[in-house]
């Protein structure tokens, strides 16, 4: 059996984009250990990888689940000429956000509607914890959003309409956590021209919860910015995200430019990218659990 972590080494498929398809399109359904931890099978994670391929070759996911899912002698060319549920979930708001149903973030983005958007996203927020809803729902939406805006089904307007939804409802969390005064100052944020900033802002809420001095600083900040703010606030750690390939140069530049501040701060890099970023330590890919170990890191003075 493989966890969660080894399908996606194997595929290539991050965590939330496997945790997105098995929640939306059931194309497998992993054992869970004692632990409530996912493991698959050879078989599963052969469909995974078939799914993958698939999607990579420009099939949108819905329908490429239609196809793996199909039972044998169905027609599959038809199955995935099928029209896109999307198109149905967007016909009327009590779809989106239907009863016993999972809130969809992408026919609220489909739809432009303010209050549908706003009422989808309220009602995951009210589901669970703050941190099991992000882990659960939104990071996992996000992907669904992702391959929507990839495969053309919504446009640009509507995927940045939900993002900047989301943003504003992670925020009233963040601004509602209690703020440490005390304690070992942490940095926050994304390196110069990255702007993938949900997953690295649902972490800094997190961590803020959990009561650490957060001092978040958003997207797109120059090396000579981070290296100032560490200064001035003589920050104990900072956190670096990298959500795409292309930000991973940037993300070394801020890692370099940190590890000469004085007073010596250490420096963590959290995100779908970290391990092509050297000198900085890597935080696990579940923002909460990320949160967690370096909260405890900090109390024990390790960081
Ligand atoms: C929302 C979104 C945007 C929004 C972001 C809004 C915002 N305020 O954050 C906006 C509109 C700004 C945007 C812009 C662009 N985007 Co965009 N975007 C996305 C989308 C849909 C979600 C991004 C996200 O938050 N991902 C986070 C989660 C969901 O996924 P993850 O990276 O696997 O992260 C996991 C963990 O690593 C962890 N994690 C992530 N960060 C961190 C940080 C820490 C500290 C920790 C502990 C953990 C952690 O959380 C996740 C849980 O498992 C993705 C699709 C996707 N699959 O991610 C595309 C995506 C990232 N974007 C992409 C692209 C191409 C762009 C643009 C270049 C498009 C354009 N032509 O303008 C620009 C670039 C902007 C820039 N300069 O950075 C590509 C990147 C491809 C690549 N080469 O890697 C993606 C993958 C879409 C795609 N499938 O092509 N985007």
């Amino acid at each position: 059996m493989y966890t969660i972590r080894q399908v996606s080494a194997l595929t290539g498929v991050g965590e939330a984009r496997l945790r997105a398809w098995e929640r939306r399109y059931r194309v497998v359904e992993p054992a869970r250990s004692a632990g409530g931890y996912r493991l698959y099978d050879e078989d599963q994670v052969t469909v995974l990888r078939e799914m993958a391929t698939l999607v990579t070759n420009g099939v949108p996911a819905s329908a490429a689940a239609r196809v793996l899912t199909a039972s044998p002698g169905s027609d599959v060319a038809e199955m995935a000429a099928q029209p896109d549920p999307v198109a149905h979930e967007s016909t009327g708001n009590e779809t989106a956000v239907a009863a016993g149903g999972e809130p969809d973030l992408v026919a609220a983005a489909y739809s432009l509607d303010p209050q549908l958007l706003w009422s989808v996203i309220d009602q995951a927020f009210h589901q669970a914890s703050f941190e099991q809803v992000v882990e659960q729902w939104l990071l996992p939406q996000l992907v669904l959003l992702g391959e929507a805006w990839e495969t053309g089904r919504i446009s640009v307007a509507q995927e940045h309409f939900a993002s900047a939804g989301l943003m504003r409802a992670v925020s009233a969390v963040y601004d509602a956590a209690p703020r440490s005064s005390s304690g070992a100052v942490v940095l926050v944020g994304l390196p110069r021209g990255a702007r993938h900033e949900l997953a690295i802002f649902c972490f800094a809420t997190c961590l803020r919860r959990l009561g650490s001095a957060v001092v978040y600083l958003g997207a797109d900040i120059p090396e000579d910015a981070w290296r100032d703010a560490a200064h001035r606030r003589r920050a104990r750690a900072a956190v670096i995200g990298v959500t795409a390939d292309y930000e991973v140069p940037q993300a070394q530049a801020v890692a370099d430019q940190l590890a000469s501040v004085s007073p010596p701060l250490s420096v963590w890099i959290g995100g779908s990218h970290r391990t092509a970023v050297h000198g900085a330590r890597q935080l696990p890919d579940s923002v909460a659990t990320a949160a967690r170990t370096l909260h405890r890191s900090l109390a024990a003075g390790d960081a």
